[in-house]
Parts: structure tokens; sequence; C-alpha cells
């Protein structure tokens, strides 16, 4: 399978949807998965006419982290720098999903295991099969929690449940990750995949320019004081009153017509 094939990419109605697509390996990360994700965010990061992301898997699972294949010890001669890894594959993607300032839009349509779940974590919204589960399976292997674990699950969390979850890798059943606020709904197996895609696309045709920049700002907030995030709430208010689709979504609410945003 090429770089290209091990990511499927579409762009429909402002949506630009990746799908991981090794699904023999439940979508388990290769380098060539690796860099085909990154090409596709490379891609949403710096075209105009991608407005938002769908990220979500082919087959039966999202994705089970880290291939082990590629890991066997016996095949190998040294122990392996995982510290490198996580430095030039993993967490590249994660920075560049986090600072889109575009909805990134996760299906989460099975099994997310490892680095798999941590990456739907990143997401903006999360979405999951009702079959669904979220595995910490780091600790099964002798490894930690890595693709931004360790820091999303504690700060949604909080530590009790991260280190329960990191500790034990027990699997987290979809139901339960929207009810402690994981993710953001458990939806119907057979209505995942037209769900997801509707969202994405109403927030893809939705103000995009604002969108982005709510995003910056929630993100911003847990490392700032009550007054420096005011003050960027000034700032950014400031960027998006100047923006046309603020104009826009003033004049639409004013002539009783659905607005017609451009994300600028
Ligand atoms: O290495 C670094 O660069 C550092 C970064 C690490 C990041 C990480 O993500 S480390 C964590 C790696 N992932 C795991 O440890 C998860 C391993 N997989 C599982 O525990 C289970 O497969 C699942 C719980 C995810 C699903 O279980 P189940 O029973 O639904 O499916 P299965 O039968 O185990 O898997 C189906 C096939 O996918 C199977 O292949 P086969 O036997 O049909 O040919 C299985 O080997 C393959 N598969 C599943 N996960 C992986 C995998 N193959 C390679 N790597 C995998 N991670």
């Amino acid at each position: 399978m090429s770089g290209s094939e091990t990511v499927l990419t579409a762009l429909e109605d402002g949506v630009l949807r990746l799908t991981l697509n090794r699904p023999d390996k439940l979508n388990a990360f290769n380098e060539e998965m690796h860099f085909a994700l990154r090409e596709g965010f490379r891609r949403a990061h710096d075209d105009a006419a991608v407005r938002a992301v769908l990220l979500t898997g082919a087959g039966r699972g999202f994705c089970a982290g880290q291939d082990l294949g590629a890991r066997d010890p016996r095949n190998a001669t040294e122990a392996p720098d995982l510290g490198r890894t996580l430095e030039t594959l993993y967490n590249p993607t994660l920075r560049l999903i986090r600072s889109l300032e575009k909805p990134v839009v996760c299906a989460v349509n099975g099994v997310a295991a490892g680095a798999g779940a941590n990456i739907a974590f990143a997401c903006d919204i999360v979405l999951a099969a009702r079959s669904a589960r979220f595995i910490q399976a780091f600790a099964k292997i002798g490894l930690i929690p890595d693709a931004g674990g360790t820091w999303s699950l504690s700060r949604i969390l909080g530590e009790p449940r991260a280190k329960a979850l990191a500790m034990t890798a027990e699997p987290l059943g979809a139901e339960t990750a929207a009810q402690w606020g994981l993710i953001w709904k458990a939806i119907d197996d057979e209505a995942l995949a037209a769900e997801s895609l509707a969202l994405a696309k109403s927030l893809a045709a939705g103000p995009t320019f604002a969108l982005g920049m709510t995003k910056r700002a929630i993100q911003a907030a847990g490392a700032n004081s009550l007054d420096e995030q005011l003050d960027l709430e000034r700032d950014l208010q400031r960027e998006a009153g100047r923006s046309a689709d603020y104009a826009e979504g003033v004049t639409a609410f004013l002539e009783k017509r659905k607005p017609d945003f451009k994300g600028r």
C-alpha cells in the first residue's frame, strides 16, 4: 500500500475527509500512514478551500496506535529510540491538529487504542460509534501514554481517572467517554458516518474565521490567568468584528435569512 493509499483523502463541501486506511491492522500507524496523515493536515492548513476536517478510520477499527509489527524486538539488534519516533512521526501531526485554525471533527468508528485514542482526543469535536472503545494500551506493552495522552486525559478527566485508565489499560466505552466529557457524543453505529459528515459540513459552512479563533482562545485558556484570557478575548473579538463573516451574520439576522459565510 502506498503512502497515499494509507490515508484516503476527499474534499467535499469544504470538508477534507481523512480516512485512516490500513483496516487489516485496525489502521495501526506505519511510517507511510504517518506521512500521509501529516500531509493531509498540512493541506488543511494551506488550502483555503478546506474549511473543516473530518478524521475517521476504514473498516471495523479507528486506529490501534503504533504498528507493533514494525517494533518486533526479535528482528532488532538494539532497542528503538521511541523518543525519536515521537519527535519525528507523532508529535508533528499532533501539533498540526491543535494549531489548525479550522474545526477538526473526529468520527471514531471502532476501537481506538494507544496513540490512536490520543489522536482522537486531540481533535476538536469527537463523535464515536456506540460500540467503539478507547484503550490506553501502552501499559500492556511497557510504555507510557503518548500522542498527548498524559496531557489530554489529565486535563479533561483529572488525575484519578487519567491515572486509572493509563495504568490499567481498561477499555472505556463510548457512552462512558461521553458521560466523562472525553468526547462529544456516542452515536448509533449505523448513523456515525452520516452524522459526523453532516456536522463537519455544517461547521465548514459556518463562520470558520471565528471558529478558528474560538479554538485558539479555548486552547489558550488552560495556561492563562483570567486577566490574560480577557485580554485575548478582546484582541480576537476585535479581529472577528472586522471580518466579512461578522458583517454577513448580523446582516442576515436583520434580513431574517440564512447567512452565507465565507470564512474570512
Ligand atoms: O513505537 C513508537 O513509535 C512509540 C509510539 C507508540 C504509540 C502507541 O500507540 S503504542 C500502543 C500500540 N498499540 C497497541 O498496543 C494496541 C495493540 N492492539 C490491541 O491491543 C488489539 O488489537 C485491540 C484492543 C486494538 C483490538 O483487539 P481486537 O481483538 O478487536 O482485534 P485483534 O484481533 O487484536 O486485531 C485485528 C488485527 O489487527 C490483528 O491482525 P491479524 O491477526 O488479523 O493478522 C492484529 O494483529 C492487528 N493489529 C491490531 N493492533 C495492531 C495490529 N497490528 C499491528 N500493530 C497494532 N498496534
